[in-house]
């Protein structure tokens, strides 16, 4: 594998939605610079690098004042690179980790030091080899106080997760609402049954992200809109949004974040849900101190 490949738009439009004062981009990444930082031998795509001065031109450009960086399977469970942006960030970026379960306590700490709050498992075959359940469980039991866990998984696996996220013993935030079908519609199957992994705990978070890969008829994303406007306001203190930058995987079709930030208003309708989901849930779970 040696074509090294962009999933990022090159000039994003500017939103028309503003975001509010200290918003939050609670879902993206960085890829390298791979000459400090190499991927990882079992990487499953090899992007150009997308470091963190073009993510922070971004987040401006955006309107957006924060973000949360979700280390990249691409990165394995190097997390030099993630780390090296949120130290480049003064203060205002965070992190989610991705550990090997082995990982010390002395690890985890220079982890939280370095700003990560969390860590994620990742179940999508495309992306890991591994997702030992038992590993997880076991080390999600050792974490640093108030991180949580970040599950990425999709809708065909929704039931067998059931059991594990109700093992895990500190908050869950579920990527990208677990992939729905949205064309299914806000009581379709897929929806319904993420709704009651939602009312299954009330520690249960999740993004409301991604309509570019939800949502393959592009903008402004009805079917997305239409199943996730709801969800919004009947879990308004449990959803977050990101960005996704730089779009692992979607180099087919190139996302243009300023249509995705105009999802926000469509999805969350009033100030108080867009307050909620852009800075006060966000700010809780990963700027708690
Ligand atoms: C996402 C989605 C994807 C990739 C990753 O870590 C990753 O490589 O998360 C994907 O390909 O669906 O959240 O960025």
């Amino acid at each position: 594998m040696t074509e090294r490949i962009i999933s990022w738009h090159a000039h994003p439009s500017k939103p028309k939605f503003i975001p509010p004062p200290g918003a939050v981009d609670a879902h993206c990444h960085v890829f390298g610079p791979q000459a400090q930082f190499p991927f990882s031998p079992s990487a499953k795509y090899l992007p150009e690098d997308a470091g963190p001065e073009k993510l922070f031109a971004l987040r401006d450009h955006l309107g957006f004042s924060r973000n949360v960086i979700v280390q990249a399977s691409c990165h394995g469970t190097d997390n030099r690179a993630t780390l090296d942006a949120i130290n480049k960030s003064a203060g205002m970026a965070r992190g989610v980790a991705v550990v090997d379960p082995d990982i010390s306590y002395g690890e985890l700490d220079a982890l939280h030091q370095g700003g990560i709050r969390g860590i994620r498992f990742n179940f999508l075959k495309r992306l890991v080899d591994n997702a030992p359940k038992d590993k997880f469980l076991a080390v999600a039991d050792r974490l640093p106080k108030d991180w949580h866990v970040v599950v990425y998984f999709e809708a065909d696996i929704l039931a067998e997760m059931r059991e594990f996220i109700a093992h895990i013993p500190v908050p869950v935030v579920v990527d990208h609402m677990g992939r729905p079908d949205v064309s299914q519609g806000p009581e379709g199957p897929d929806i319904t049954a993420f709704r009651e992994l939602l009312d299954s705990r009330d520690d249960i978070w999740t993004k409301v992200t991604c309509p570019d890969r939800l949502d393959p008829a592009g903008p402004p994303y009805a079917d997305f809109v239409a199943a996730v406007r709801p969800l919004v306001e009947d879990y308004p203190g449990r959803v977050l949004w990101g960005t996704d930058w730089p779009h692992p995987n979607m180099q087919d079709i190139l996302p243009d974040d300023g249509s995705l930030v105009d999802v926000i208003p469509q999805i969350a309708v009033t100030a108080e849900l867009q307050r909620k989901l852009l800075i006060d849930n966000p700010m809780q779970l990963y700027w708690p101190d």
